[in-house]
């Protein structure tokens, strides 16, 4: 990871650094209401492996003066300290930037004494303003580091268990995958002294959870990340110095199969496994006296598979028999006798990294809305949203019982479970109970997408709270809201946001519930710039590209699924390709241009071996089409209508031309001058043999008019100029008389279909596409109560064979639509990381009113505009130390006013051209109220 999301506030530099001493606590903080001046990290990173970390801040907004405008940060400084003690003396023992003037003063990249493995660290912060006004020293914040080099691991190895899978009696069939029971492993050792810290740091294959003296160690779960695994697992670290105690402890970790111990082997496509679960360790204990002690995972470890999780497997569930617990088995003192000592086994891949992304966490918990039994024993619970996660189950009755949670997303006409869509995966979790008491039980190692849970086997007729949704996902900051006028398209909003939630597992899936969730490249290659309005997904996605990087085969071809349980090394461009198209939106975004360095040679790699494929200019290489236009007949998965499917080889040259252009621009970030100029000359070939070979001059229109197949020449800019407009003109005829303006779209075009419509003139036609109530659209799901996005237009009565109904990939470029186009909020692509913010909502007719506001690396913005008598109110607000420059749809600056003023006259604004169809203004912080007659 390149960035330390600790965010910090600053006090903000006005009104509060000019305080008197009265207002402010000894710590320097204010003490004045209602700033929040408390520190905002969401997560003091713990274990890192950047040892040039960047680190970020915001200023506090809030606690600025509202009729205060223009505030700037020009300068920094940045003090980093091993002890927190040193921090509050302003001594930065390992860095102190001292003040740097400096055109990104909202970051720094971490340029002081080397950082140690296992070592904490503390920094703060303080900006100056343009009268060079030093603010406030900030709260302080901190992360430690992970370990650095594999000698840091001492002598810790690898241990487990060892497993075969079972072979089949004769005349049964050998079963697809064959879910082991979870080990349980356990050692005790002595402390003595008193302690000053403790940290543990590891790695369990494939899912783990560690417990020292009976305690759970963090609140993660599903953990750790998945990867790549023979090129890298990762590991974990906590502090644990509270949970040591002086004398006899105990350390115990349960090991589950997750995806290193494969849940299948042949359905519905060839898996790879990497073996039975195995766990490295190493336990720091650092005395007062400043004496160490490792204790560290060898075979002086028992093991035992005998404990109550029978089986586990993230697609069919788990097993648990209460009856078996091994109470107090991660307890000193507990007799292990009848536990086996540990094997040693090999290492899985060749690096073990740190976690650099957030934990996974139980995010919320859901009560059931409704209670059905439709059959004799049969009762389903209705969560209310399909959600992905697991239940909490309440029961009590006699030992031996079981009780069965099944789980789907839909019901069929009978009440019962719709379960032909999950294919192969049984979702379903087993409880023995142990009886004696209310039990309450979550499994550990498996999880599901669901909105219904069936149960059966309940002793008596379950209550309304015996069960209860664990929902669980990566912990990602929020870093954006929208609401509008137009309740369909809210709902739409909230369908996008729980399915994308949904998806993210360490990695993004294409699904949740049945027997696939892979991390399919294709589905993100635009959806990240979507997800980027929602969630912070910065070190996300740099680990998933490096993910990407992993599964490259030396001769540059990359999987469509990453990391490559599915080794499906097809050689496409719009699947793989998305290794080059996501570095674009990253950097946008969060304006690190450190990670596409970094990043390069993978890309590099992957062009130059899809360069092996071009003919005539073009690129052949497509396996997908368009995937999932909506389809002639209801009941079809993929149309068959030629005139509905786009043409394979001008979607591959169409998004090479593009990714050619992209990597021209890496390659001077690089410092690659050579082949930036390689690959433009390329573009251009291919940008005329596209052409060339599709393009109907006199018809308008590329190849046979699908409408993916005009949005790509436009979208990329390879339409020729003086055509443009009869393009677009073609395309809007299209949609508005053959589709009825709906989408005819799949995966492919739909992620362009919005920006295309507004950056032509057409948002309300956008709109339009965005609200349609009936079938092919977002609204259509909506209205069949669908609560996230379906994998297919026709998701209610297609074939279940593929047939998802929370996938994300039909999004497309919904999102930066609501939040770019009709909020108008956007990073400004010259000035990457919003070092400079453009503001340029769409008043679109047909709404009344927006909101939103997005989290941005320039702090937070926000955009409300309503319409009333013939105007528009707009109402927008600047973090300090922002500047943006604004567009506003009027014809002439005399019909702008803000606060009542002209415009151009007002404090703070300033007019900065006309151009064809906007005023353009430049604003810095600040809030402000612009009036546009219309
Ligand atoms: C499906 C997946 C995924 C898509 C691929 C091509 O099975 O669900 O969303 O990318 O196929």
């Amino acid at each position: 990871m390149n960035s330390l999301w600790a965010r910090i506030t600053v006090a903000s530099l006005l009104g509060l650094a000019s305080l008197p001493a009265s207002a402010q606590t000894e710590t320097g903080q204010t003490k004045i209401q209602p700033q929040r001046l408390e520190c905002e990290f969401r997560a003091s990173p713990q274990g890192i492996d950047a040892t040039q970390p960047r680190l970020n801040w915001v200023l506090d907004s809030t606690a600025a003066s509202t009729d205060v405008r223009g505030v700037k940060a020009t300068a920094y400084q940045v003090l980093v300290s091993s002890a927190p003690e040193l921090l509050k003396e302003d001594q930065g023992d390992l860095w102190d930037s001292g003040k740097v003037r400096s055109s990104h003063p909202l970051r720094a990249i971490y340029a002081g004494r080397p950082l140690r493995s296992w070592q904490a660290y503390c920094w703060k912060v303080r900006v100056w303003d343009q009268e060079g006004r030093p603010s406030l020293w900030s709260p302080a914040a901190s992360w430690t580091m992970g370990l650095l080099s594999d000698h840091d691991w001492k002598n810790a190895k690898w241990i487990g268990m060892k497993a075969v899978e079972p072979t089949p009696a004769a005349g049964e069939k050998p079963s697809d995958g064959h879910p082991l029971a979870a080990r349980q492993l356990r050692r005790e050792f002595d402390v003595r002294g008193q302690i000053r810290s403790a940290t543990v740091a590891f790695c369990g294959l494939g899912l783990s959870e560690l417990y020292i003296n009976g305690v759970k160690v963090g609140d993660e779960v599903l953990s750790p990340p998945l990867t790549e695994y023979n090129k890298r697992a990762i590991y974990v670290v906590h502090e644990v110095t509270s949970l040591l105690r002086d004398g006899r402890n105990a350390v115990g970790a349960w090991l589950g199969n997750g995806r290193y111990w494969a849940p299948r082997h042949k359905v519905p496509t060839s898996t790879r496994t990497f073996g039975p679960p195995k766990l490295r360790l190493i336990l720091r204990i650092e005395n007062q006296d400043g004496g160490l002690r490792y204790i560290v995972s060898d075979e002086s470890w028992k093991v035992t598979d005998q404990g109550p999780i029978r089986a586990n497997n993230e697609y069919d569930g788990e097993q648990y028999d209460a009856r078996l617990e091994l109470t107090g088995w991660a307890e000193p003192g507990y007799d292990d006798g009848a536990w086996k000592p540990v094997e040693v086994l090999p290492p899985p891949g060749e690096k073990l990294s740190a976690r650099n992304i957030a934990p996974i966490r139980v995010i919320e918990h859901r009560r059931p809305i409704a209670k059905k039994n439709p059959k004799e024993g049969v009762y389903v619970f209705d969560m209310g949203q399909n959600l992905v996660g697991w239940c909490r189950l309440r029961v009590h009755g006699p030992a031996g019982t079981t009780v069965q949670l099944r789980h789907a997303e839909t019901l069929q006409p009978d009440g019962m479970l719709y379960v032909a869509n999950l294919r192969s995966a049984r979702c379903t979790d087993h409880y023995t109970l142990k009886g004696g008491g209310i039990e309450v039980y979550e499994p550990r190692f498996t999880y599901h997408g669901f909105r219904y849970v069936e149960i059966t086997g309940y002793p008596g007729e379950p209550a309304a709270d015996a069960l209860e949704a664990c929902v669980v996902h990566d912990d990602l900051e929020p870093a954006g809201d929208f609401q509008c006028s137009n309740e369909l398209l809210n709902r739409i909003h909230a369908n996008c946001r729980w399915g994308i939630r949904g998806n993210y597992r360490s990695i993004p899936t294409d699904c949740p519930q049945r027997d696939e969730r892979q991390g399919w490249l294709g589905d993100r290659a635009a959806g990240c710039h979507g997800e980027m309005q929602l969630f912070n997904v910065a070190a996300f996605y740099e680990k998933w590209l490096t993910d990407m990087a992993d599964t490259q085969r030396p001769e540059g071809s990359v999987s469509d699924v990453c990391p490559s349980y599915w080794p499906l090394y097809n050689d496409n461009v719009t699947w793989a390709g998305t290794i080059a198209l996501i570095p674009a939106w990253l950097r946008e975004q969060y304006g690190d241009n450190r990670f596409i360095v970094r990043h390069y040679a993978a890309m590099r790699a992957w062009v130059e071996h899809m360069l092996g494929y071009l003919a005539h200019d073009r690129m052949p290489r497509d396996s997908y089409g368009d995937w999932c236009v909506p389809p002639e007949d209801p009941h079809l998965i993929h149309s068959k209508d030629p005139a509905r499917k786009t043409n394979g080889e001008l979607i591959g040259t169409a998004y090479f031309e593009h990714i050619l252009r992209l990597m021209s621009q890496y390659a001077v970030l690089a410092g690659k001058p050579g082949d930036a100029a390689r690959y433009t000359a390329l573009a251009e070939r291919m940008k005329a043999a596209f052409n060339k070979r599709f393009f109907d001059d006199a018809a308008a229109r590329y190849d046979n008019g699908t409408q993916t197949s005009s949005l790509l020449p436009l979208s990329f800019g390879l339409a020729p100029q003086r055509r443009r407009d009869a393009v677009f003109a073609a395309l809007v005829a299209k949609i508005e008389g053959q589709s009825k303006s709906h989408v005819g779209v799949g995966l492919i075009g739909v992620q362009h279909l919005m920006h295309v419509l507004s950056d032509h003139g057409r948002p309300d036609l956008a709109l339009r596409i965005a609200t349609q109530p009936d079938y092919p659209s977002w609204g259509y799901m909506a209205n069949k109560d669908a609560t996230t996005i379906w994998e297919l237009w026709n998701g209610d009565t297609a074939d279940p064979a593929m047939n998802s109904g929370n996938h994300v990939m039909l999004i497309g470029d919904l999102l930066p639509w609501l939040y770019e186009y009709l909020a108008g909020i956007r990073a400004d692509p010259a000035t990457p990381g919003y070092d400079r913010i453009v503001l340029k909502p769409v008043f679109v007719r047909g709404l009344d009113f927006v909101r939103a506001w997005r989290e941005t690396m320039a702090g937070r913005i926000t955009s409300q505009w309503s319409r009333k008598d013939g105007a528009v109110v707009w109402n927008v607000s600047v973090p300090i130390g922002g500047v943006a420059t604004v567009y506003l749809s009027a014809k002439e600056p005399s019909k702008v006013l803000e606060s009542d003023k002209p415009a151009a006259e007002a404090p703070g604004v300033r007019l900065l051209r006309q151009a064809k169809d906007a005023v353009v203004y430049e604003i810095g912080s600040g809030t402000y109220s612009f009036h546009i007659a219309e």
